[in-house]
């Protein structure tokens, strides 16, 4: 008898690849691999999850966090559907993921037998790539194939589909070898003319954005623009990239940002884009640099070349790594000629808007946010997904140096606790943060069954106000006093965190918060803080009734067209 059958083949390729974490929901599509997992469990743990979308997430987070592919597993065609929302993350914010899905024996496909999808078509404009794997003696080639895919370019989420009968079918086949993304490394000359552009720039911007930054990258990149005295930005959700205490920050381009900020965005005269590929949130909606030619002169530095001119012609188009660009530009030919002080003052733009405001009600998020971030330490991971209670961490926290973000460009609600179950098994010293809204929490808040599981001490916040207030905030700017679909009857979230074992505690006022988070970082096991904030603290500037008043005011003004 040939000596493995395809689930031990699978998961001794992984792990060829150094997986560390296998995310999942399991089924009896898949019963082989789980075996095969059971042998390695101390070495690649299978983390049983509660929801595929949950699992799908936590992979995601996984391939954020560490640069290598997360591994999810899910069945057929419910868990298929279900880790949906995670794929499609993936592919927007351009992480390293592999989602292997159970899939009907090979003697039934294309009956519609029980779950039977075709995942090729299901995702095949969700995912980088979607296949199947056929014969089991394939298995090193296209697992090979998926890591080296999912991580190169602009790296992204693959789909392997797994037939049953494959999977206990056994062959004898070589293990595929360790695979790594594929160095994007810029022409001299291209280098050299970004130097010259960046040498006459009176009024320069350096944007970073994107996936594939190593700890090297980002020392990269504060060097460098220390010695040309560079201002530096932030992409949407990807703040981590640069120290915010650095003197050079200039901000994060994101929802509702800094009007300095976009000022000096359409002002540059010249724009360096390191990474980003300039989507829609980071242009506030493609506005801030003219398509398909921008009038700043722009590099625009990716690793991935179809990202390059995809909307924006660059000056110079250069497909690179961003670490591979800044390890080759020279910055002492760099000097630039514009006044060494427009990094100051783009940070003092920054300063400026955190200062300290404040809210209506007893609980203030201006203060208790920038408390966290006078307290957190320097290698904290804060997690968060979609929602205006995200945009008080985006604005005040300050992420960089060592701390991590994990939030979905993709504006995907859910994201928060997933991720943070992820984050805390790769780096179970550090602290991790979950931040989320009532909404949010609810989307996956089953994961705390899993922290709870894995005995992973994670701190949750939920910011309770009784509604899904980004939705509500649109709302009342364009239908005022409509409220449809918007207001939330939640359960005790404290009590909810009790019931499944972790610490549940609620904040009512502001001077609560930092007691009741002292306990939960001490409790030693996962903890969840219920904060309840006042209906009217709708946007860090506007009350609800603020921009109901505005809306019916807009309303009453004569209409283009009208
Ligand atoms: C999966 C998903 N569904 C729906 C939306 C649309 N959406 C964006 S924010 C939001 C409300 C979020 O509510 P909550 O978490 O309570 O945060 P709040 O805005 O109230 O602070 C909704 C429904 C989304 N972004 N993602
Ligand atoms: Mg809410």
């Amino acid at each position: 008898m040939a000596s493995r059958s395809g689930g031990e083949i699978l998961v001794a390729n992984l792990l060829a690849q150094r997986a560390t974490h296998a995310f999942g929901v399991p089924g009896e599509s898949y019963l082989a691999v789980l075996d095969a997992l059971y042998a390695v469990r101390e070495q690649l743990p299978f983390i049983v999850c509660r929801h595929e979308g949950g699992a799908a997430y936590m992979a995601e987070a996984y391939g954020k966090l560490t640069g290598r592919p997360g591994i999810a597993f899910v069945t057929r065609g419910p868990g298929a559907s279900n880790a949906a929302v995670g794929i499609h993350t993936a592919m927007q914010d351009a992480s390293p993921m592999i989602v292997f899905v159970g899939q009907v024996g090979t003697d039934m496909l294309d009956r519609q037998a029980f779950q039977e999808i075709d995942y090729r078509r299901m995702y095949g404009s969700v995912a980088k790539w979607a296949a199947q794997i056929d014969r089991a003696e394939r298995i090193p080639e296209y697992v090979a194939h998926a890591y080296r895919l999912a991580m190169s370019g602009r790296p992204g989420p693959v789909v392997l589909a797994l037939p049953e009968d494959m999977l206990t079918t056994r062959v004898d086949v070589a293990d595929a070898p360790f695979v790594e993304a594929i160095a994007a490394t810029p022409a001299a000359a291209d280098v050299k003319a970004a130097e010259a552009l960046l040498r006459d720039a009176r009024r320069p911007l350096v944007l970073v954005g994107g996936s594939r930054w190593t700890d090297e990258a980002r020392t990269a990149l504060r060097e460098f623009a220390e010695r040309c005295c560079l201002p530096v930005a932030c992409a949407f959700r990807h703040q981590d990239l640069f120290d915010h205490r650095h003197p050079n920050y200039a901000g994060d381009l994101g929802i509702g940002s800094n009007p300095a900020l976009v000022a000096r965005v359409r002002d540059a005269d010249v724009l360096l884009v390191l990474g980003e590929r300039l989507g829609e949130t980071t242009t506030s909606g493609y506005s801030l640099l003219n398509v398909p030619a921008p009038r700043q002169r722009l590099i625009h530095v990716h690793p991935g070349a179809d990202e390059l001119g995809r909307v924006y012609q660059p000056t110079l188009a250069i497909c690179a790594t961003p670490g591979a660009f800044l390890e080759a530009i020279d910055a002492s030919s760099t000097r630039t000629r514009h006044a060494t002080d427009v990094a100051a003052r783009a940070h003092d733009d920054y300063e400026r808007w955190r200062a300290p405001r404040s809210v209506p009600g007893r609980v203030d998020l201006w203060q208790i946010v920038r408390w966290l971030d006078e307290t957190l330490p320097d290698d904290a991971i804060l997690t968060n997904g979609a929602g205006n209670y995200a945009t008080w961490i985006h604005r005040l926290y300050r992420y960089g140096g060592t701390r991590r973000q994990l939030a979905p460009y993709s504006g995907s609600m859910g994201y928060g606790v997933p991720s943070a179950v992820a984050a805390k098994l790769v780096h179970p010293q550090r602290v991790v943060l979950s931040w989320n809204g009532d909404g949010c929490f609810l989307m996956n808040g089953q994961e705390l069954a899993t922290a709870m599981q894995y005995a992973l001490p994670i701190v949750f916040v939920v910011i309770d106000n009784g509604m899904y207030g980004t939705i509500r905030m649109h709302q009342e700017r364009h239908y005022p006093g409509h409220v449809s679909g918007t207001d939330l009857v939640n359960p005790d979230f404290a009590q909810l965190a009790r019931a499944y074992g972790a610490l549940g505690e609620t904040v009512a006022t502001t001077a609560e918060f930092a007691p009741a988070f002292e306990r939960a970082l001490a409790a030693g096991r996962p903890s969840l803080l219920h904060v309840l904030i006042d209906r009217q603290a709708l946007t860090m500037g506007a009350t609800l009734d603020a921009l109901r008043t505005q809306g019916i005011e807009h309303q009453h003004l004569p209409q283009p067209n009208a």
